[in-house]
């Protein structure tokens, strides 16, 4: 056989044997494949594939896609829904196909999420040298384009010659089930070698089961965690995706309830309790609750549970200002266990390490003061959202009264989906979450464009969980539905996957929200004396040569969409268009699955801002300025530098 038909079969018997409380789940790992097709691949895995479809459809399904980056971007999506036991690989063409993957490379590891990506190389042999597409070096001869994908990669080989193929695959699939290694791995082919035929050892194409490792928590580690615990006035816990990942969120609800310290959550960690849950305080850091910012203020402990710190989540290290406090870092990855220049890392799975300390702390309970204040601050910070989701604004609406809309006519089991603009904020500090998988948010690379295909992503792995379901003899009505919240500007920036959401019939909910720029970036620049340059979609103004202050372009995203296949509904602006948002989300509920795309369009305001975290965000003001808006936003910027901690780490 040729490498890439041995590529192809060696990928349809691989699984992932996951135990998570004494139960095992597998999974098949590689459930399909997307390609585009072009020289390098067309005639490799491009034949693998077909060869492969017609001795057996379900042996390694294809997905077409209509760019690699947004493949990149369903895979995510997908792996993120299956908690990691599962992900796509993709087979590009050289050159473009290829380089065309690495921001959903870059995505997929900054998030730690797994994807498999095999772009094609250009000739091992180099026989007909440069090839089309190929990038010559002349410093170093033996570079190609997919040595790009190096700094990106959790792991990268290039399979120059056929025998390369089985170390490849086996340590490349290592680092892609490793939860403490996880993100983009990348198996570089070269066209030549593709297509070229090897023995295949049997052993290689035997099924293979990658076990999750889940590693315990030490005692040791545990018993000093306990007695930090024990010992700390104000302990509070940030949640972050590991919770979740680990499904640990039901050891995390005891673990706060039974010792009563509140729980923040980062972006990542939305979900690991309901928003109502009384020891939740919600989103954390700068896009944070009021009520978690204030109770991490004054933390002389803060307990960070599957998190990596992120600077939104520690408000740019300004979130803690106790001179007291310390960190206990629970992590599978050793990288986020010891940040913070920490004493007390704990390298373990999250829920076996909060199995542990749950034992520990029997009898321990933190002050009634602290009970109290997150009680206030909880009930101060609902308020303030209660009012956001008010219903004020005509005939343009808020973005946060299209928040608390979707919200509203969401199901706890529907899915939000968003990633760039000023909707992921906006939602991590008000959406009302109330299961662990109604919410992805992808912020660790906050990637404009990613909304549309990862959201389909997540509705690919949804419709797989209903299949199964339904073979264990469920009820198929139960399918989650997965609704896109987008914005205009990251919309315009990738929103093709709608035609291949068309071609398979899958029923993806998308809300549009037109605000004719950059509403989020708009406000940042405002806020850094900037002036909102340069984030308005308007018309070019040549003398001043400004996009600022032309007339409103005459863009109309719904027809976009409704030239793709996409069922539209156009909500006009006016008194009622929040109760026909509303209604619009719920008839879009209410179509069949199968019935393909449905993109609701509304306009909104971009001057209406969420309300504030009471925190902030350090983007660096210029020092020196022409420009009064900026020497003033600089003055600002000092000040909360001035409250910067010099955490170690
Ligand atoms: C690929 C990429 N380029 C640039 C950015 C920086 N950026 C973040 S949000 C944003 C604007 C998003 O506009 P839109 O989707 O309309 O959302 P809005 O800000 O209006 O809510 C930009 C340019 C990014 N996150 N990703
Ligand atoms: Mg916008």
């Amino acid at each position: 056989m040729t490498v890439a038909q041995a590529v192809v079969e060696y990928l349809s018997k691989q699984y992932t044997v996951d135990n998570v409380g004494g139960v095992d789940y597998r999974e098949r790992l590689i459930p399909g494949t997307f390609g585009i097709f072009g020289h390098g691949n067309v005639a490799g895995v491009g034949q693998a594939l077909k060869q492969y479809q017609q001795q057996d459809p379900s042996l390694m399904p294809y997905y077409q896609g209509r760019n690699e980056q947004a493949q990149v971007h369903q895979a995510v999506g997908y792996a993120r829904h299956t908690r990691r036991r599962q992900t796509f690989a993709i087979s590009t063409s050289i050159g473009p196909g290829s380089s065309n993957l690495l921001t959903g490379a870059a995505l997929a590891t900054t998030n730690r999420l797994p994807v498999l990506l095999l772009p094609s190389d250009t000739f091992a042999t180099r026989v007909a040298d440069p090839v089309l597409q190929q990038l010559e070096q002349p410093y170093a001869y033996d570079l190609t384009v997919n040595d790009a994908f190096r700094p990106l990669s959790k792991f990268f080989d290039r399979v120059s010659r056929p025998e390369q193929l089985f170390s490849a695959f086996h340590h490349g699939l290592r680092v892609l089930t490793d939860p403490a290694e996880t993100g983009a791995v990348t198996i570089s082919l070269p066209q030549d070698v593709q297509a070229e035929a090897l023995d295949v050892p049997e052993e290689f194409l035997a099924e293979r089961e990658w076990r999750i490792r889940r590693p315990e928590a030490e005692d040791d580690d545990i018993a000093r965690a306990a007695a930090a615990i024990r010992a700390a006035k104000r302990p509070l816990v940030i949640a972050g995706g590991g919770v979740l990942y680990a499904y640990a969120n039901d050891e995390l609800a005891k673990f706060a309830e039974l010792t009563g310290i509140p729980v923040g959550n980062t972006q990542a960690g939305v979900g690991v309790l309901p928003w109502d849950h009384k020891h939740s305080l919600g989103a954390i850091g700068s896009t944070g609750t009021t009520a978690a910012n204030a109770i991490a203020a004054e933390a002389d402990l803060i307990i960070g549970i599957g998190t990596r710190y992120e600077d939104f989540t520690t408000a740019s290290r300004t979130a803690f200002q106790n001179p007291d406090v310390t960190f206990i870092n629970i992590n599978v990855a050793p990288l986020d266990a010891y940040k913070h220049g920490t004493s007390l890392p704990i390298v373990a799975d999250a829920r076996k390490a909060l199995v542990k300390l749950n034992a520990a702390l029997g009898g321990y309970r933190t002050g009634a003061d602290l009970a109290e204040k997150v009680a206030a601050e909880k009930k101060r910070w609902d308020a303030t959202v209660d009012q956001a989701f008010d219903t004020r604004y005509t005939p343009l609406p808020a973005q946060n009264e299209i928040i608390g809309a979707t919200n509203r006519a969401m199901e706890a089991a529907d899915v939000v989906i968003c990633a760039a603009g000023s909707l992921p904020g906006d939602l991590h500090k008000m959406w009302r979450v109330r299961d662990p998988f109604g919410y992805h948010v992808e912020y660790a690379y906050s990637c404009m464009g990613y909304e549309i295909p990862g959201g389909l992503g997540v509705k690919r792995a949804v419709l797989a969980e209903a299949a199964r379901a339904t073979a264990a003899g469920g009820d198929r009505a139960d399918v989650r539905d997965v609704v896109v919240m987008v914005g205009d500007g990251s919309y315009l920036m990738m929103h093709t996957e709608l035609v291949t959401a068309v071609a398979e019939r899958i029923k993806l909910i998308v809300v549009l929200i037109q605000n004719h720029g950059y509403a989020s970036i708009g406000s940042l620049s405002e806020s850094l004396g900037s002036q909102r340059f340069g984030t308005r979609y308007r018309a070019l103004d040549e003398e001043q040569h400004s996009f600022d202050t032309g007339e409103t372009l005459p863009v109309d995203l719904a027809l976009n969409a409704e030239s793709l296949g996409v069922k539209v509904i156009r909500i006009e602006p006016g008194e009622k268009v929040i109760a026909e948002l509303e209604q619009a989300i719920r008839d879009a509920k209410a179509a069949p699955e199968g019935s393909g795309p449905i993109l609701i369009h509304v306009e909104s305001d971009p001057l209406l801002d969420a309300p504030s975290s009471e925190s902030w965000w350090d983007v660096p003001v210029a020092q020196v300025s022409e420009l009064d808006s900026t020497t003033q936003a600089y003055g600002a910027y000092a000040d909360h530098k001035s409250r910067q901690r010099k955490l170690l780490g």
